[in-house]
């Protein structure tokens, strides 16, 4: 199939979010069947996908009054970057599923609003070039499905330090894909290339599945693999993935610099607790040793508060951004943005919060 055939829609415009749960909706209109369900879809039942979304459900926030609170404030920090938000775009493949702008577009949306960070992923249908001439100065970190050979992952690397990352995500739990129904239904193959990863495929990711991708991407993922990353390009390292407390120790003592407690979205392992159940053990280990990004379900301004109240510095936002680009290019990942702005500074003032660490430091209750 050629890009043409595929036709991922092309609409630029400003779009009046009402919540992210009905942009899913209307997305599913305008994207093509195969790649709605590759972004949507989940794996096996689909447990998982919808457990991160649930699983906010059982916290509840206690809503404090007379809290002398207004106008909240939601700017913060990670590493070195003053962020207006708490929140960032996750790395995710293949924008051009959502649309013809492919990462270009989220770029750009991303920039527009400014103060976040972009997420660039190592399975990017843009060059870093493309994504530049959307991103500009905005800061972005690199995502890396690492290759089985190492100077393939030395060259990854240096392009993504070259093309200003300050920090690598290496994620770990997708090592080969997950049960994802939808797709083999569907006969779901990339439509275009995968220009970052192309160098380490046989083919360029063009007409290949994503299991074929994985299946040639390194699957013997181990600790050490942290060091690599981290001594090689001299950045700070993430570990992606983790669900597991014992994970996020191991990962600090190999070197890591932030751990990423993420459950790929409800993509990989299905029957796995909710990204959001397993947070707070994981936040007890890193006892704030390292940062902790957070992501998978976050769909509202409460789902933000919660994961930041229960351990989370800060959360990567995934497919309401896609949703956004499908609709609207870069206009639409800009409103997402100030949607999930807007939508936080409700909760914190409703909560009684004035700023983020107001929110870190609330206590929720169990509603189970
Ligand atoms: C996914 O489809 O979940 C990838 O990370 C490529």
């Amino acid at each position: 199939m050629t890009e043409g055939q595929y036709g991922a829609p092309d609409h630029v415009k400003k779009l009046g979010i009402f919540n992210t749960i009905e942009l899913e909706d209307l997305a599913k209109e305008v994207i093509p069947h195969g790649g709605f369900d590759y972004l949507a879809g989940g794996s096996g039942d689909e447990f998982t996908l919808r457990r991160n979304v649930e699983s906010f459900n059982f916290k509840g926030i206690v809503p404090r009054v007379a809290a002398n609170v207004e106008f909240p404030e939601t700017n913060t920090k990670i590493f070195e970057h003053e962020l207006k938000v708490p929140y960032i775009m996750a790395p995710i493949a293949a924008h051009g599923l959502a649309h013809q702008s492919k990462e270009a577009g989220t770029a750009r949306g991303i920039r527009e609003f400014g103060g976040s960070l972009m997420s660039i992923s190592a399975y990017s249908g843009a060059t870093f070039e493309e994504i530049d001439e959307g991103l500009q100065d905005t800061p972005r970190w690199f995502q890396i499905y690492m290759s089985k050979d190492d100077q393939l992952n030395k060259s990854i690397l240096d392009e993504a330090k070259a093309d200003g990352a300050t920090a690598i995500i290496l994620t770990a739990d997708a090592t080969v894909g997950g049960n994802r129904h939808r797709d083999e239904k569907n006969h779901f193959v990339y439509p275009f290339s995968m220009p970052i990863v192309a160098r380490y495929l046989t083919g360029t990711g063009k007409d290949m599945s994503l299991n074929n991708i994985y299946g040639q991407s390194k699957q013997k993922i181990t600790m050490d693999d942290i060091r690599f990353i981290k001594e090689y390009s001299g950045l700070p390292v993430f570990l992606k993935g983790v669900q597991a407390p014992e994970d996020a120790e191991a990962a600090i003592q190999a070197g890591a610099d932030g751990i990423w407690v993420s459950t790929h979205g409800g993509r990989q392992l299905d029957g796995a607790p909710g990204s959001f159940e397993m947070l707070p053990a994981i936040a007890k280990v890193v006892d704030k040793r390292v940062p902790i990004v957070f992501d998978s379900g976050i769909r509202r301004g409460e789902h933000i508060f919660k994961a930041l109240a229960s351990g989370a510095d800060i959360v990567a936002i995934g497919r309401p951004v896609l949703f956004g680009l499908a609709l609207g290019g870069w206009q639409g990942v800009q409103s997402v943005f100030e949607y999930f702005e807007r939508d936080l500074k409700r909760v914190m003032q409703l909560a009684g919060t004035q700023t983020i660490e107001d929110i870190k430091n609330t206590q929720l209750i169990d509603l189970r």
